[in-house]
């Protein structure tokens, strides 16, 4: 009996279920770079780069270990189209008699591995990930018969499940969400902490000189890169986000700054995402903070909440409503995405500075992705399958199960309200409050039309006066229609013509 074990590029956990139950002596671990994954969305250089680096570092160590790796690096001259192609491959040159692969974090990738049995004749066990802490049978009773769901009430299920920040049956400090501490608008004099950084040894050095040669024309450039592409330096990253930023993470949770990529985020999302770290190491070394009062219950609260609760609840959504959740357009938005969000050449300042730093880090913070780039994407009415290509692409940490519920859901609102409550839709004046980027702007915040107003501003009045009939009804935006309908006709008609 020998077993041919898949470990794909955002399994590199050496507790993968794929690995469970390993004979050394007899069973052979494939792991493959495949051109077709790095071009069907043309991912960000420096995504490419991190996650072949990565998947290099850990064959390495597996084979350190004893385990006996076939790893296919891209071969440029006859590159691999597919998995299935590499495993084709694999069997030609050693014999198996099952296949076992753990459950990939794509539907696209699952329908490929369900055909396996049928093309190489031999049993494909396909196991559960069970990296991740709620699985789909939980989540299926967790949702059944609910009319809405909502991430909060899943949240503290998984806070008793894994008795996380809890006294006895109540959560600690008397409520479960400390989401209204962390609103501070930001000083752009805040000193804030340097990434973690991580000069690049021989193999990423390898790996970025053939990125930089072979995907010329994909996003962004391989100069700084500066991520961990081993189980142990993610372990630092984390360690020096507990110790720098956690502090002041949910204070300026929605803050921007000009010029401060990072703030008191995490950057820990690629490395949960590929395996490197495991989600529950990182909610016990924040928890840890807060009960050794290194770290304030808001700002542990807080992140905790992003893992424990809305990572779980997002990858929930998308398998349950995989694959018709990826065509939903509840707004019928038919706009092309516009040709800045690949080069930042646009006047209006909060975009310019989001996608250049988008295109210089394969990062930006959770609000430049809502409040800017979501928001409007939302507001101007872009088809959301060209937005989520887009988001898809260009972050490092980004793979469907989690981008496309991020981005349709909460973003877009492309799926009606099933994962949010409402559209998270502003105009300026809400990215004024939680930045400086409007002080630089060609643009006024304050005026609502004409050439010089801030296109959030009357995009926004826009987007609600043709959405009418889709939010009329939800009393979290009754409210801003009094507002509108209020406003004179030559006003409306000036919003009219801007849009
Ligand atoms: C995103 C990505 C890229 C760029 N390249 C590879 C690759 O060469 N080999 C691989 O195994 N996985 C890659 N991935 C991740 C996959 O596209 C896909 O997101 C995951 O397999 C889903 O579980
Ligand atoms: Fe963005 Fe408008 Fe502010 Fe300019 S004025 S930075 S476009 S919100």
């Amino acid at each position: 009996m020998s077993a041919l074990r898949i470990i794909l590029g955002d399994q590199l956990s050496e507790q993968i279920s794929s690995l469970n139950g390993t004979v050394l002596e007899t069973d052979v671990i494939l792991m493959c770079e495949v051109m077709a994954e790095t071009t069907y969305v043309k991912h960000h250089k420096k995504k490419i780069a991190f996650i072949f680096s990565a998947m290099r570092h850990f064959a390495e160590n597996l084979r350190s270990k004893g385990y006996q790796v076939e790893y296919f690096q891209l071969d440029i001259e006859t590159p691999l189209r597919s998995f299935t192609q590499a495993i084709e491959k694999a069997l030609a040159v050693r014999a198996a008699d099952h296949i076992i692969v753990t459950e990939p974090g794509e539907y696209r990738v699952l329908t490929e591995l369900e055909c396996w049995t049928e093309i190489f004749e031999l049993p494909v066990f396909i196991r559960p990930d069970t990296r991740f802490l709620c699985d789909h049978a939980e989540f299926e009773s967790w949702s059944y018969g609910r009319k809405s769901l909502r991430m909060e009430y899943f949240y503290r299920e998984m806070r008793k499940k894994y008795s996380v920040l809890m006294e006895d049956d109540q959560p600690v400090g008397g409520q479960w969400n400390f989401d209204s501490d962390n609103r501070k608008s930001p000083q752009p004099t805040l000193e804030v902490p340097d990434t973690y950084y991580n000069a690049p040894d021989a193999v990423t050095q390898k790996v970025l000189d053939l990125v930089e040669a072979q995907f010329p024309n994909h996003m962004g450039d391989t100069s700084q890169f500066h991520f961990a592409v081993t189980a142990v330096e993610a372990k630092a990253a984390l360690k020096k986000f507990i110790e720098e930023r956690l502090p002041y993470f949910g204070d300026f949770q929605d803050a921007m700054i000009q010029g401060q990529p990072w703030m008191y985020h995490a950057h820990i999302g690629l490395y949960l995402n590929v395996g490197l770290l495991l989600p529950l190491d990182c909610i016990a070394a924040a928890e840890q903070a807060y009960r050794s009062q290194k770290a304030p219950l808001n700002a542990v609260e807080g992140f905790i909440r992003q893992i424990l609760g809305w990572r779980e609840f997002v990858r929930g959504i998308y398998w349950q409503k995989m694959p018709d959740y990826s065509a939903l357009n509840f707004f019928e938005g038919d706009r092309d995405l516009p040709g800045f969000y690949w080069d930042a050449d646009t006047k209006m300042n909060c975009l310019h500075q989001s996608v250049t730093e988008t295109i210089e880090n394969a990062y930006a913070h959770h609000i430049q992705r809502l409040m800017v780039l979501g928001n409007f994407a939302l507001l101007a009415g872009i088809d959301p399958r060209q937005v989520n290509d887009w988001f898809l692409s260009v972050y490092a940490d980004a793979f469907e199960w989690v981008e496309l519920p991020n981005v349709t859901g909460m973003a877009l609102f492309a799926d009606g309200g099933l994962l949010a409550s409402k559209p998270y839709a502003s105009g300026g004046t809400y990215i004024n409050k939680m930045s400086n980027y409007c002080k630089g702007c060609s643009y006024k915040v304050n005026q609502k039309s004409g050439p010089d107003a801030c296109p959030f501003n009357y995009l926004y009045w826009d987007f609600l006066d043709r959405n009418r009939e889709k939010l009329g009804n939800n009393h979290r935006v009754g409210m801003m229609y009094k507002v509108y309908d209020r406003m004179a006709d030559d006003k409306k008609q000036a919003i009219y013509y801007d849009s």
